[in-house]
């Protein structure tokens, strides 16, 4: 069940006429998307996320890292998004909505918004390491994990063929941190949902909003190093959270 919702959240959620949504792994969590940095299931646990998301580890073991990117491609297709996707999209029937998400998934367009910035890319745009064309040929995805699987060869260039994320110590897409930047200058209300706060430059996003005067409220369900630079705390999951709060203002 919900925790009881703050009156204040209540009251600023209803009143607000553009919202910004910055929302990490926690939103799709209870999708069955492990978050990013708990533990990995199967044979994955072995291995450091943070280790695996750079670019380094492609270049020294490019066909460990396909292998992690594939188990995952796999997982998301397998998911549906949940209740907090779907109260984001029905909220963006009656509001401006705006969602910027560090998320490499799709759940949010699958429940029905348009993301305005994928700040740390996308699984399936997938593109050549070494020429940068965009690839969308066919990629052998096994259904069960493996720990080895060789990444497609580029047609035009004979490299390979690597996922569409952001690594560490990589540029943000062209335009996506900008993106969601005015989005949150131009917001009457931030929600910050489902992120540990610990990436940069994703991660200032909720200061640049206070220094604006723009309220923001962290929905998590666990303590953050975002939890004390906020105007509202809420300690709850997406799933249960954000359907609880448009039931609220439904009626408020
Ligand atoms: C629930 C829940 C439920 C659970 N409901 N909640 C400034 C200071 C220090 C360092 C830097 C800095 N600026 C840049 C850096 C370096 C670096 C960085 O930030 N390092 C830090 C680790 C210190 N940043 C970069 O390198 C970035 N690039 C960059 O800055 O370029 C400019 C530049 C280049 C070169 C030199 C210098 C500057 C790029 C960052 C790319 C991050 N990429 C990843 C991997 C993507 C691909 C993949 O998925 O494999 O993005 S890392 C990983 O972390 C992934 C995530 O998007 C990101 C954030 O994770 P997130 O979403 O917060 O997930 P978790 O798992 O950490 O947390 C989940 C949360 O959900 C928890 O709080 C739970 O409690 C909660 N939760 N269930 C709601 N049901």
């Amino acid at each position: 069940m919900a925790a009881p919702l703050n009156p204040a959240l209540v009251e600023l959620a209803a009143a607000a006429r553009r919202v910004t949504v910055l929302s990490g792994a926690g939103m799709s969590a209870e999708s069955g998307v492990p978050t990013f940095r708990a533990a990995q299931s199967g044979l994955w646990e072995r291995f450091d996320p943070t280790m695996l998301a750079t670019p380094q580890a492609w270049e020294a073991d490019p066909e460990l890292v396909w292998a992690w990117y594939a188990w995952r491609i796999n997982l998301v297709r397998g998911v549906e998004p949940n209740a907090g996707h779907r109260a984001l999209a029905r909220w963006a029937e009656r509001t401006q909505v705006r969602i910027a998400t560090q998320n490499v998934d799709d759940l949010h367009e699958r429940a029905g918004s348009d993301v305005l910035a994928h700040l740390h890319g996308s699984l399936t745009a997938l593109r050549c390491a070494d020429c940068e064309r965009p690839f969308d040929g066919p990629v052998e995805i096994p259904a069960e994990p493996v720990e080895r699987l060789a990444p497609a060869a580029c047609p035009a260039c004979d490299g390979r063929v690597r996922p569409g994320v952001v690594w560490f110590g990589e540029m943000l897409p062209q335009g996506a941190f900008d993106a969601a930047a005015d989005a949150v200058f131009d917001a009457d209300l931030v929600l910050v949902v489902g992120t540990s706060g610990l990436v940069y430059p994703a991660a200032s996003l909720p200061d640049l909003a206070r220094g604006h005067g723009v309220p923001v409220v962290e929905l998590n369900p666990e303590d953050t190093p975002v939890s004390e630079r906020v105007d509202i705390v809420w300690r709850d999951t997406a799933a249960r959270g954000l359907p609880a709060l448009l039931a609220a203002i439904a009626v408020a």
